[in-house]
């Protein structure tokens, strides 16, 4: 018994030291955040309708971090943002049940996915993923940690990557509330695209060489043209209202993506 009890001591300390020397090191990984208890009494930035995958998703925020952004100040060191997925509602056929504002219904929780700011964080990770001094963790619905999701964490930083100008959160736009408003039209006519209900349309269109291709978001959620190819053409982020052009010189066919949305898919037919 004396023994027993003298183990666990000695077990205990050295646990104590260790904790010391990794708060001084910081080893980079998705352990290092943990489930987010409490996420909700914070502030509920955006509700994002994810068409694509038919999810209803709340974004949340820390008080601290939206009035940072609103006056103009970085995201502050402590900052967690918590993405909860949930199944939208579907109907007989497997659509999307809309409420009185057109807007998807919360279905069945699915999963968390969490990001969060820390004083040095980020530190171990390559320069080409490294995200600032975020770390990334994806946890199960029963709050655990998403080891399968987790063991692909490089993922998370190379889609948040190419937002580095806005400290990497995608939703910036939304913690002003710069994201909500009246809604958009959609517009037609020759190299003309609207982005809509996470769709490109039309989803294939044909123009004449040298002519200049308008994309427009009439989403709530923001969209981003990515010209796929030898050499990848990424329009700015366009939220709701923005647009974009390109302008094709050559014949051929070109596919393209949204940059934030992967199977949000088009092609641009380019003819003499
Ligand atoms: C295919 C690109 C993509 C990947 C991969 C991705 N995200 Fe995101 N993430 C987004 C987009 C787009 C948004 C904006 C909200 C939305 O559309 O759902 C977002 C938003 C977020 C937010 C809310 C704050 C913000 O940046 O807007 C968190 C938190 C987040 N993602 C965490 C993660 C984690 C953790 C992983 C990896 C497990 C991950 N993301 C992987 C595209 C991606
Ligand atoms: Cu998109």
């Amino acid at each position: 018994m004396t023994k027993g009890r003298r183990i666990s001591y000695a077990v205990s300390g050295a646990c104590a030291l260790g904790a010391g020397v990794i708060a001084a090191t910081v080893t980079a990984g998705p352990e290092n955040i943990r489930f987010p208890e409490g996420y909700d009494k914070g502030v509920l930035y955006a509700v994002v309708d994810r068409h694509d995958i038919k999810q209803y998703r709340e974004l949340w925020s820390t008080p601290e971090a939206v009035k940072a952004v609103r006056e103009g100040r970085p995201i502050p060191h402590g900052t967690v943002l918590t993405l909860v997925q949930y199944q939208a509602r579907k109907d007989d056929k497997g659509d999307p049940v809309r409420d009185a504002k057109g807007r998807f219904v919360k279905g069945d929780l699915v999963a968390y996915t969490v990001m969060e700011k820390r004083k040095g964080w980020g530190a171990g990770y390559p320069h080409e993923w490294r995200n600032g001094e975020w770390e990334y963790a994806a946890f199960t619905k029963d709050k655990q940690a998403n080891a399968k999701a987790n063991k692909n964490i490089k993922g998370c930083f190379v889609c948040h990557k190419p937002h580095e100008g806005q400290d990497f959160v995608i939703s910036l736009a939304s913690f002003s509330g710069a994201a909500a408003g009246a809604s958009v039209a959609r517009r037609t006519g020759p190299g003309i695209v609207s982005i809509g209900d996470f769709l490109f349309g039309p989803q294939k269109l044909t123009v004449k060489a040298g002519t200049a291709v308008n994309w427009t978001n009439t989403d709530d959620s923001p969209h981003q043209v990515t010209v796929q190819g030898q050499t990848e053409v990424r329009s700015p982020v366009l939220l709701k209202g923005q647009s974009t052009q390109i302008a094709f010189e050559h014949v051929g066919t070109y596919d393209y993506i949204c940059g934030l949305h992967p199977n949000m898919k088009g092609t641009v037919e380019v003819t003499k």
